[in-house]
């Protein structure tokens, strides 16, 4: 695998079911990343070295997925210039999923976390790849065929219902 371009990182293993959303699109889209697990309350110096050496090891963009009290989106954009994407995880912790997007979602000004929806690590992935694409043709032109595709997709139902009816 070449130089991570992507770090997806998440408060627990329990996060992996839907983390792993992310690691596939961005597979997809051949774009590098590493994964691993980084806890805010846990491993609050682990969470440190890994958003400080961030931008040093080549990222480009961050990927912090956690649920309940999720600290861990804001806590790792206070340490590091690089964006990150959160992703609140509807967790065996969490009330109802509303915790964990709160958490993620109401940065103080002047700390963003581009926050997706509840275990919206696919998206995430996504726009991890929209950000590389930016400066990156090749992942820019995987991007442009990903969505041909989402629109191929549309309109095959749109033919398949009008052909075939609701009812079908
Ligand atoms: C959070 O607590 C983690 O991100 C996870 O979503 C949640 C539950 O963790 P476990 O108790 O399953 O390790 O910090």
């Amino acid at each position: 695998m070449s130089q991570p371009q992507v770090g997806i990182i998440m408060g627990s293993q329990s996060d992996l079911r839907v983390m792993r959303d992310a690691a596939q699109v961005l597979e997809e889209l051949g774009v590098s990343f590493e994964l691993t697990i980084v806890s805010a309350h846990r491993t609050p110096e682990r969470m440190f070295d890994y958003a400080k050496a961030a931008r040093q090891k080549g990222l480009k963009a961050i990927i912090a997925g956690a649920g309940g009290a999720a600290h861990l989106p804001g806590m790792v954009a206070s340490l590091t210039t690089l964006p990150v994407i959160g992703v609140p995880v509807k967790s065996s912790n969490s009330i109802d999923g509303w915790d964990s997007v709160l958490s993620i979602l109401q940065m103080p000004g002047g700390v963003p976390v581009a926050t997706v929806a509840l275990d919206g690590a696919k998206n995430a992935g996504i726009l991890a790849a929209q950000i590389v694409g930016a400066f990156d043709q090749d992942v820019a032109n995987k991007l442009e065929t990903y969505k041909e595709n989402l629109k191929a997709k549309v309109e095959e139902s749109i033919s398949a219902v009008s052909k075939n009816g609701w009812k079908a």
